[in-house]
């Protein structure tokens, strides 16, 4: 699946991918310089491979790929990305989009498109400004014609921002969609603090409040989910197994299922603890969740 985010210079792509993808924070994407041509990068998310290219909006770049449309072709989702704090640039964003989308049609392409309402926050930008250009942009010549899906988002929001692209990504799989609100809605229900994740770490669900980091899970414990998967292929040699870790005070679980989805448990003495009757029955959910997985991936 190719996803394409495009838009003018310092609209922030490199900023929304780097915040998400990239386990960056909203102060280190300050530094960011601009996009050179473009940039290219590969994620297995629950087993759909996903290369999401991040062009470069410098104009010198931009017209490049209009000369080279080839680079644009295939893109299954065009994400725009539109500067709210810069209405100024309404206009020449509207024509790239244009641009973009009938280079990407004439190479045969019907891609979903997808705006993003970027910078959607109070940091260094007044409330009614932003009001104002939201009016304005939601008049866009392209936004009244092909009516994209409409997503406001800032780099400050992290957490919902990944969730839009996790929304992005999982859009067009309907049972994907379905086991991914069935572990949301048990994750509601239950006090551990409980991650679903893939093997490589893509965060699906939580329920720890201010976790927020994006899509991948923070990098030790992505470490640990990695270790355990290799003592689950070469020691195990089975398909699924679990692992704990404990302390005193704490304790770790990790569940790894199908040898793609993994669920980790945190329990802590001074906070209750879930019935193991319900702990068990997400933990059969999630089995057949990585079941759907594996056969979803050898569909192929
Ligand atoms: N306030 C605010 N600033 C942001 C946000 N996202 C990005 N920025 C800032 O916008 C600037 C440009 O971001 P980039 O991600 O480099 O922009 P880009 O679209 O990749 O630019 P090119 O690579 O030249 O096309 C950076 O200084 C970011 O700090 C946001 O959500 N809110
Ligand atoms: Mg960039």
């Amino acid at each position: 699946m190719k996803i394409s985010l495009v838009g003018l210079s310092g609209c922030g792509k490199t900023s929304i991918y780097s915040t998400t993808f990239g386990g960056m924070t909203p102060l280190e994407v300050k530094d960011l310089g601009p996009t050179v041509m473009y940039e290219v990068k590969s994620h297995n998310y629950l087993g759909i491979q996903v290369s999401l290219w991040d062009f470069g909006g410098q104009e010198k770049y931009r017209q490049s790929y209009l000369e080279t449309p080839k680079l644009l072709a295939n893109t299954s989702i065009l994400v725009f990305v539109l500067d709210l704090h810069h209405p100024e640039n309404f206009d020449i964003a509207n024509e790239y989009f244009d641009n973009v989308y009938s280079a990407i049609k004439e190479q045969g392409g019907d891609p979903r498109i997808k705006i993003f309402y970027h910078k959607y926050d109070t940091e260094e930008y007044t409330k009614e400004a932003l009001e104002e250009n939201l009016s304005k942009a939601k008049q866009l010549p392209f936004i009244v014609k092909y009516t994209p899906r409409e997503f406001l988002t800032s780099v400050y929001r992290q957490e919902e921002l990944s969730d839009f692209l996790k929304q992005i990504l999982i859009a067009d799989f309907d049972e994907l969609k379905k086991s991914v609100e069935g572990a949301q809605e048990f994750l509601s229900k239950l006090k551990s603090k409980i991650i679903i994740t893939d093997v490589n770490g893509n965060v699906i669900t939580h329920n720890i409040e201010g976790f927020a980091t994006g899509i991948q899970l923070r990098e030790d414990l992505r470490e640990y989910i990695f270790a355990c998967n290799v003592l689950r292929e070469n020691f195990l040699t089975s398909e699924s197994g679990s692992f704990s870790a404990s302390s005193e005070a704490k304790k770790l679980k990790v569940y790894i299922y199908n040898y793609v989805l993994t669920v980790l448990i945190m329990m802590d003495e001074h906070e209750p603890a879930d019935p193991q009757d319900s702990i068990n029955e997400l933990l059969k959910e999630m089995e057949l969740f990585a079941e759907l997985l594996v056969e979803m991936s050898s569909e192929e």
